[in-house]
């Protein structure tokens, strides 16, 4: 598409003169702002100011300069569309086919030390709206972000024109410009505007619109005396919920009808209970395999929907550690499922049911503790902790069903294909059964290397990685699989440690004051790395 016509507005005007030199040469009229046009005019070259295009002055000390129908249209015309063109000519409007913008400098300026308004006012919104739109209408115009793109595009204007491969790429790299500079943007107000603690991603604090009765008080019916509690040496029973508030927490685990084995123990009910949220995060069917409250793996079935497809891939994540462990399944055990397990020391199996040929199966184990959930299992929507002289009380944190991924922020990399996002949006669902720190690798949905419970960040990525990669028998699983943090990365090390390890995409919830370091991190490793703007802290 040959360009006849170039807008051009920037805050860093490197290499500018090479730009407007080639540009003018080329035949092209330019059209500029303020500051950028009197350089341009510097030069000797010849430029139309924008104020004469929308007839109106820059206002507002420059809030207000391109934000105008004349320049959006001539951006937004779609020339492939005779109706647009006709309206466009209507109104006397000249479209762009070349827009080159690069915005205020606001990362700079608060790394300078900048604050309050001297921050705010380095926020750019006209530069940000000019970028998209040419970047959505790159069938019809090129919109170049870097000076880095201009002796592609030189090249291209003195050639004839710009192709539609080249406006692609010039789009996809501007969004992603603009994607960045938001989330320093939003990084920058989590900090300094919002009401919040600084590493909360979340702007509004929950408990404001949560109505807390005045008092809570439990009164749970003794079900059962247990052996012991934790340890042998410590005395243990078993209440039935019966909390007598509207904070009510609904029938589970408590109430689960045993179809076989030993009598539960204490440390069961508490993994089987860890089990249980980690299998109905998922809508499809799941498997979770639980020791000590985390994840020896957890995994979805493929399209077969096979609940025993789901239990082989979670076994094949850690073996080794689950031997002895508590498995939930959240559909109905198939005898196929019952015949792995049967081969496999296990605790503790809970599901909503079982067929009768795997019951009968699983029953032959007469160790094997088989659970099948009360009819209606539904989530509690609160949990209570017990603390010295008192309880604590929250909601339940639970994802909703469905894709996950719609709200989150592409901030390094190229967008995940829709393999590699289910894979991240089964990563996110899964790390949230692992505890804090939670690093959780996963593949062909599927755990593949958990690193939990662990003080720094550093360690648990140091732990998924080596996981994988030990429990692969050579094999580096952890190459080419997605990556799950519960919470931020406060330093780009961690990322460093999964990027090392040739993890190809990684969701976070960002909102650290360092994430550029870490973005820059895995953009630097061509890595894609989403921000989800929520944690899932689990402790
Ligand atoms: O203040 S703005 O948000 N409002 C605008 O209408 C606008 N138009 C361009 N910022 C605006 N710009 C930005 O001005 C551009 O993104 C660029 O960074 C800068 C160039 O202005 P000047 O040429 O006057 O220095």
């Amino acid at each position: 598409m040959p360009v006849r016509r170039a807008l051009i507005s920037l805050s860093d005007k490197t290499d500018l003169d090479v730009l407007a030199k080639a540009l003018a040469g080329a035949g092209v009229e330019i059209v500029s702002t303020g500051s950028t046009a009197a350089s341009i005019r510097a030069l000797g070259i010849e430029v139309t100011d924008v104020a004469s295009i929308t007839g109106f002055p820059e206002s507002l000390g420059g809030r207000v300069k391109t934000l105008h129908p004349a320049v959006h249209a001539g951006l937004l015309a779609d020339l492939r569309l005779e109706d647009h063109e006709t309206q466009l000519a209507e109104l006397g409007i000249k479209p762009f086919e070349l827009v080159v913008v690069n915005l205020y400098p606001f990362k700079e300026t608060v790394a300078s030390g900048a604050q309050g308004n001297d921050a705010v006012e380095q926020i750019d919104i006209g530069g940000p709206a000019m970028v998209r739109a040419s970047a959505k209408n790159y069938a019809n115009v090129a919109i170049v972000v870097s000076p880095a793109s201009y002796p592609e595009v030189i090249a291209a204007v003195e050639a004839g024109g710009t192709t539609l491969a080249l406006r692609g790429d010039l789009a996809t790299k501007a969004f992603q410009h603009t994607a960045d500079y938001d989330a320093a943007v939003s990084g920058w107000f989590a900090q300094n505007v919002a009401t919040t603690s600084s590493t909360d991603a979340s702007p509004e604090p929950s408990s404001a619109g949560t109505e807390f009765p005045t008092s809570v008080t439990v009164t749970g019916a003794l079900q059962n005396v247990l052996r012991y509690g934790e340890n042998a040496h410590q005395a243990a029973a078993l209440y039935l919920d019966g909390a007598t508030s509207t904070l009510q927490a609904g029938a589970g685990i408590a109430q689960a009808e045993q179809l076989g084995g030993k009598e539960m123990s204490y440390n069961n009910y508490t993994d089987a209970d860890a089990a249980l949220r980690a299998a109905y995060d998922f809508d499809e069917p799941a498997v979770a395999i639980i020791k000590h409250a985390n994840p020896c793996g957890i995994a979805v079935a493929g399209p077969s929907g096979d609940i025993a497809e789901a239990h082989r891939k979670a076994h094949a994540c850690d073996p080794v550690s689950a031997y002895g462990g508590v498995i939930a399944a959240n559909r109905t055990v198939t005898l196929a499922m019952a015949e792995t397990v049967k081969g496999i020391f296990t605790e503790v199996i809970i599901a909503p049911d079982y067929e009768p040929a795997a019951l009968e199966l699983l029953q032959s184990k007469k160790n094997l503790r088989i659970l099948r959930l009360p009819a209606g299992y539904q989530r509690a929507e609160y949990e209570y902790k017990q603390i010295s002289g008192g309880v604590l009380v929250q909601q339940a944190d639970a994802f909703p069903s469905g894709s996950i991924s719609g709200n989150w922020q592409l901030v390094a990399g190229e967008a995940a294909d829709a393999a590699t996002l289910a894979d991240l949006e089964f990563a996110w669902r899964a790390c949230r059964a692992a505890k804090s720190n939670a690093i959780l690798l996963a593949s062909g949905g599927a755990s593949v290397g958990v690193g939990m419970g662990q003080v720094n960040r550093v360690d648990s990525c140091h732990l998924a990685v080596s996981r994988a990669n030990t429990l692969a028998d050579g094999a580096e699983r952890a190459r080419g699989s997605v990556a799950a943090s519960d919470a931020f990365f406060p330093f780009a090390d961690g990322p460093a440690i999964l990027i090392e390890a040739g993890v190809k995409a990684i969701v976070q919830p960002g909102g650290s004051i360092r994430d550029e370091e870490v973005v820059e991190a895995a953009k630097a490793a061509g890595v894609t790395m989403y921000f989800t703007g929520e944690r899932h802290f689990f402790h």
